[in-house]
């Protein structure tokens, strides 16, 4: 038997992380002793030295009292720099520990993952089998670098293995181990507790990993797996037991994509459960059918991705192949059914300039959602724009660290300047929320905010803090926007 720490280094407001709770679950199933250390609780930084002080603090006060034999990490690229940290100091500090690197950023960029000294192992794609035999083969004392989806080291060498085939029967993995997470964050506001009925999605978007991952996948199964009804209420069950949430939340990236199997699953869910869900999806694959089935299953909350307001840069350059008419109907049936939205949007695409922007601030406008989320595009390895974009210099911080995500403008946009972008991301909502007539003061605090700088790097701790404070104002002073209702956090 093993002792297995879980690491879980991003911040996430409302969700919980499903891929390492599954690790976690098929660890302890496999017979391993498992613990978690997620750093979501540790979003307030120090305000002198080192912004990861506490992190790390916490993380080896963890470490002394469980004595891990291995360190798992789930890294999306946002995350590596931490990830990293928390590795070199486990081995610093213990250099027989073993450290294992999973999830996107490993899956897509294996070479440079791998290429770290304090990692030594990866795991590509799906984990559950690949992570417990490496235990098993650690614990028999045996052969380790043959297994498949995990590239390890020995002696100096790499040994990379091709990808283990999907798991084909969803149904046989245990349920993510959500006794490892604090309870508090299982009362997610809007959220409560979330769970996948599928996984993987069909669409090329091309700021989007899928195609990669179905790229990577060919030939080692079906790529867009569903599990049984049966098997998602038994989840379900054990959730509204053990930890009786106020709401569910369905993580799917596309959740109507089978209508059929999508009217089968809200019949049988109404008949069984009365606690609301929210879910998202596509606004090209809602009808007036697809949006009466929902409402009659308990749906009381769609989020949707319009991502760019105009259809050149989304259809063109984001091949998302979606109209502003299919957008314009899904949010109107979710209104008049009742059901409320969210909108997710991107700024400073590639091929964008300030008028489509604007056209992104429009169609918001016009639509009105209940919450709208507005992020600044950032190009990851393994999408076919992020590359692109790449070559081109786009990125002038790096995209590696846990700071950065939300209010930090990591890219250099040919023609909107990386003020703008984080002015723009700032007051978003308040373009969309109020009238025309009060832009010029709109403009005017906007202009005021841009004199912050874009980025928190390098900034003396006290700048940093009155940055992030000053930030923190302008998304607080949303809550005072007209709106169809409430507010809730976003960042
Ligand atoms: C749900 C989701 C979220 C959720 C929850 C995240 C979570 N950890 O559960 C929320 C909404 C919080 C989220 C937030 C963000 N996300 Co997100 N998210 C997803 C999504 C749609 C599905 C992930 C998922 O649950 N899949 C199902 C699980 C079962 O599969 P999995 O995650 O691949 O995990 C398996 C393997 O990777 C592996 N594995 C994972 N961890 C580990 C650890 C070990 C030790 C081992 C051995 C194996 C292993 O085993 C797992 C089980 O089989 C993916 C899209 C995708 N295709 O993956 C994007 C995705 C991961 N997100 C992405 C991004 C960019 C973000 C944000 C930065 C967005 C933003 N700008 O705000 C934030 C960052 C949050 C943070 N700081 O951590 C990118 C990541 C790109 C990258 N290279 O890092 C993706 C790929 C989407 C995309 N753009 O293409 N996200
Ligand atoms: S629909 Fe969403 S999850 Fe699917 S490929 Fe497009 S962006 Fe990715």
């Amino acid at each position: 038997m093993k002792k297995v720490l879980l690491v879980y280094p991003g911040y996430i407001v409302r969700e919980q992380p499903l891929n390492i709770l599954y690790i976690g679950s098929a660890v302890r199933a496999a017979g391993h002793a498992v613990a978690l250390f997620e750093i979501s609780s540790y979003r307030r930084r120090p305000l002198r030295g080192d912004p990861y002080r506490i992190i790390k603090e916490s993380y080896q006060e963890l470490c002394s009292r469980f004595m891990p034999d291995v360190v798992g990490f789930s890294v999306m690229s946002v995350n590596f720099k931490i990830a990293l940290e928390l590795a070199q100091l486990t081995k610093r500090r213990s250099p027989d520990v073993r450290t294992v690197f999973g999830g996107i950023h490993p899956t897509i960029a294996p070479e440079e993952t791998i290429s770290e000294g304090a990692i030594d192992a990866i795991c590509r794609g799906e984990g559950e089998a690949s992570f417990t035999d490496f235990l098993a083969a650690l614990d028999r004392g045996g052969e380790y670098t043959r297994i498949p989806g995990f590239w390890t080291k020995r002696d100096g060498s790499i040994f990379r293995n091709p990808m283990r085939p999907l798991i084909e029967d969803l149904d046989k993995i245990p349920f993510p181990d959500r006794d490892l997470i604090s309870p508090s964050r299982l009362q997610a506001e809007l959220y409560g507790v979330n769970l996948l009925t599928s996984r993987g999605c069909p669409f090329p978007c091309s700021y989007c990993q899928n195609e990669y991952l179905m790229d990577l996948y060919r030939g080692y199964g079906r790529f867009v797996r569903t599990r049984s009804i049966e098997n998602v209420f038994a989840e379900i069950d054990q959730i509204l037991q053990k930890y009786r949430p106020s709401r569910l939340s369905f993580s799917d990236e596309s959740f109507t994509l089978n209508k059929k199997r999508l009217e089968e699953f809200c019949q049988r869910y109404a008949k069984r459960y009365s606690i609301p869900f929210l879910c998202q999806t596509r606004p090209d694959l809602i009808d007036e059918d697809t949006i009466r089935i929902l409402k009659d299953g308990g749906c009381d909350f769609i989020n949707m991705a319009i991502e760019a307001g105009n259809p050149r840069i989304r259809n063109n350059v984001l091949q998302r192949n979606i109209t502003d008419e299919q957008i314009v109907q899904a949010f109107g049936l979710a209104r008049r059914f009742g059901i409320r939205t969210g909108s997710f949007n991107m700024i400073g695409l590639p091929g964008e300039d300030m008028s489509t922007v604007w056209d992104t601030i429009r169609i918001n406008k016009l639509l009105q959602p209940d919450r709208i989320m507005c992020t600044v595009y950032m190009p990851f390895l393994g999408t076919k724009l992020g590359a692109d974009c790449l070559k081109d210099g786009w990125l002038e911080h790096p995209i590696d660290d846990a700071e950065i995500y939300y209010t930090n403008i990591t890219i250099k946009h040919p023609t909107i300047s990386g003020r703008t972008l984080f002015g723009y991301q700032g007051f978003f909502d308040y373009y969309v929320r109020l009238s025309p007539k009060l832009y010029p003061l709109i403009h005017l605090l906007r202009w005021t905010y841009q004199l912050l700088p874009k980025t928190s790097f390098g900034l003396p701790s006290l700048l940093r803090a009155a940055r992030e404070g000053l930030i923190n104002f302008v998304y607080n002073m949303k809550r005072i926007l007209p709106r169809r209702g409430f507010f809730m956090k976003t960042r």
